[in-house]
């Protein structure tokens, strides 16, 4: 089933469009009108997509929306429902074209320079695997996922909700090696990783490289792992080795890693300076403006959905996904009559820790109708996932229950 012809609709059945629809009196309408929504949002004839990139022409071309050779989007009805996102429907974001395919012949040569601590050294994946092992399942979301939800329609790919999955990365404690290297040095402030793409020549590196830092705290459970979901990292995500940072946006990851240092500045990089941050509407970016790390608390309905078909009035599961960033996900409530009144969802599927979503399911009876169905979560320190999105230049850091509401048609 293909839904992209279905995402502008869906689009446009969001945001400032919800509420006069509501306001329409759409529980009058006839069953007839109801039946003829309901057609109306079955598949038709699937448009031409295009083709997956070579790089990632592995993924299951069927559940992929592809934004562009660089941008690869899950279809918010293939994110499943027990936990783990399968590497072949995990979403892509490449600033830069990836690497060479190359580089994977010999993964454990590869070599990653450790900068900023008492014994710098160039390190290669071989030695590192002797240095320590952990696993961490995590939410990786692009900084612009539900980008496509924004009215002012930003520059960058309209992502919806599938610029995100939860994967476990396996890899050494940053901590052990800055341990083994003799500890940090005084006074840094940021853990910087930078990407190991092939930059072209003549220009000034700083405005291309893929070069990010973040607050020296986060190195506190960041990895450098060479495994995503029990095996070696593809190409795609970051093979040979990828820095992890649990909780903060996927930019902050940075794919085929080749130095990670510890410094008091953040990087000149333009990713760093003007990049990434959460600029006001209308504005230039600069680096006074904050930069997009950590994630806030989110959650979205994966199904019913609009294209999933006809439903027929009765029980029906409404499920989806929530996390917290850097906190855990401690509750998740539903609305189906837009946001009038809420129940709590039970949170099912195994926990795995703070830094995964979880999956929740509340079991409802929906009669004939239009339905909107919201749902907001809150994590384990009270922070609850907004009414509203942020307005800012790029669309980033979208969390609004609201954007993330979806309508169905019971027939
Ligand atoms: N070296 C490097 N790391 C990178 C990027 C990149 O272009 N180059 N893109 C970043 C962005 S914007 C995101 S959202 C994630 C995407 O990770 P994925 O492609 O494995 O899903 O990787 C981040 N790390
Ligand atoms: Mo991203």
């Amino acid at each position: 089933m293909t839904d992209s012809t279905f995402v502008p609709s869906r689009r446009s059945l969001l945001g400032g469009s919800l509420a006069a629809v509501a306001a329409a009196g759409l529980d009058g309408l006839s069953r007839t009108a109801l039946a003829q929504a309901a057609s109306a949002s079955a598949p038709a004839a699937a448009p031409a997509a295009k083709p997956l990139p070579a790089f990632a022409a592995w993924k299951d071309g069927s559940v992929m929306i592809v934004h562009g050779a660089n941008a690869l989007e899950t279809r918010r009805g293939a994110l499943g429902s027990s936990v783990i996102t399968p590497a072949d429907r995990l979403y892509v974001r490449n600033n830069l074209p990836a690497p060479d395919a190359a580089i994977l012949a010999d993964r454990d040569a590869w070599v990653v320079q450790v900068d900023g601590v008492k014994n710098p050294r160039a390190l290669t994946v071989k030695e590192l695997k002797g240095m320590g092992l952990e696993t961490v399942a995590m939410v990786l979301q692009c900084s612009g996922n539900g980008r496509g939800m924004f009215p002012s329609k930003p520059s960058g790919s309209p992502w919806q909700v599938g610029a995100a999955g939860c994967v476990l990365w396996s890899g050494v404690p940053v901590r052990a090696v800055v341990e083994a290297l003799g500890g940090p040095l005084s006074g840094l402030k940021y853990m910087t990783g930078t990407g190991g793409e092939k930059l072209p020549e003549g220009v000034d590196p700083r405005t291309l490289m893929v070069e990010r830092s973040v607050p020296l705290e986060a190195m506190g459970d960041a990895l450098l792992a060479w495994e995503l979901n029990g095996a070696p990292i593809p190409l795609a995500h970051g093979g040979p080795l990828r820095l992890i940072v649990p909780g903060y946006t996927g930019v902050n990851n940075i794919k085929y890693i080749k130095r990670l240092a510890f410094t008091a500045e953040q990087s000149e990089a333009a990713i760093q300076q003007h990049g990434y941050r959460m600029t006001a509407l209308g504005q230039k970016s600069t680096n006074a403006d904050p930069s997009v790390w950590e994630m806030g608390v989110k959650s979205w309905i994966n199904g019913p959905l609009p294209d999933s078909g006809a439903l027929a009035a009765g029980p029906c599961v409404i499920h989806g996904v929530a996390f917290g960033g850097l906190h855990a996900v401690k509750r998740v409530e539903v609305s189906v009559d837009d946001g009038k009144t809420w129940q709590e969802a039970k949170l099912v599927g195994p926990d795995l820790g703070r830094y995964a979503w979880r999956q929740f399911a509340l079991a409802v009876k929906l009669p004939a109708g239009m339905h909107t169905l919201l749902s907001r979560a809150e994590d384990s320190k009270g922070n609850r996932q907004p009414e509203l999105r942020v307005e800012n230049a790029h669309g980033y850091g979208n969390t609004s229950w609201r954007d993330h509401g979806v309508k169905v048609v019971v027939a």
